[in-house]
């Protein structure tokens, strides 16, 4: 940040308590969750990891390829018991494995002799901020949704009414995403350190020693920069590339 002379996003713009809340969860440790494959229904899910206060999860009765991740705070998180209390019904996840008729038994065996997560896991979501108050340019700390278990250095690349454009510091775009000013998946600069989880270095590209190596290494006969007094082109510059519009526009769904 010190640099790129970057401003860091302040804290007020995310939708994330101050103090990091703490992890009291342990590993195998079963919660009612929202599938997020079929966000109306709650499941059973078993705790099968985590990193800081996030919880990285698995619904019962699902395959081992469709682990998801969640802020101890989260609201899609909830003690066993909280369907009955509302009057819901549990659901099997989308792709249970065994038939849909086998459910019921399926939930009482593996309820039976679980270690169900106590109520005090449980953290109260933080409060939304009210506005999107980001600005392009400001750096945050931000999930890659293609590997979500890292948390990346990151910048806003565009800005467009409740969504932001998340860039990754030295990644090509692959991984940009648009989401919400409230979404859960972004944090200040400073949130990892301060909860515990691992936050990934920048990738290489476009730093200077990374330009220089290609440079030395490649002996490029002609840089591809634009003639000194060349007219500018009719690009739109948006953060750290010049490009079009970014890949995917906004409110369009997440990936
Ligand atoms: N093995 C992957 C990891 C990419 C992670 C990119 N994030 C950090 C933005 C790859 O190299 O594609």
């Amino acid at each position: 940040m010190k640099e790129t002379g970057s401003q860091a996003a302040p804290p007020s713009c995310f939708k994330q308590s101050s103090l990091p809340p703490t992890n009291e969860f342990k590993n195998g440790m079963k919660i009612e969750a929202c599938d997020p494959r079929n966000l109306t229904s709650i499941s059973i899910a078993t705790v099968v990891g985590m990193q800081g206060p996030r919880l990285r999860l698995r619904l019962d009765g699902s395959d081992n390829k469709n682990d998801f991740w969640r802020l101890v705070d989260s609201s899609d998180l909830h003690p066993v018991g909280y369907c009955e209390r509302i009057g819901e019904l549990l659901h099997p996840p989308l792709g249970f494995r065994m038939n849909a008729s086998s459910w019921p038994i399926f939930l009482q065996k593996t309820l039976n002799g679980a270690e169900i997560a106590p109520e005090k896991c449980f953290k109260m979501e933080p409060p939304s901020p009210h506005s999107n108050d980001f600005k392009v340019g400001m750096k945050l700390e931000a999930v890659d949704r293609k590997n979500p278990q890292l948390i990346c250095p990151a910048t806003v690349g565009a800005v467009s009414n409740d969504q932001i454009y998340i860039t990754f510091d030295g990644w090509r775009g692959a991984f940009d995403y648009w989401c919400r000013f409230d979404s859960r998946d972004i944090f200040p600069v400073g949130w990892c350190a301060k909860s515990g989880h691992p936050l990934q270095p920048p990738g290489q590209k476009g730093t200077s020693q990374y330009k220089l190596n290609k440079v030395i290494k490649h002996r490029p006969m002609v840089l591809n920069l634009p003639a000194p007094g060349a007219p500018s082109s009719s690009q739109v510059t948006t953060h750290g590339q010049t490009s079009t519009t970014p890949a995917t526009s906004p409110g369009g769904g997440g990936q």
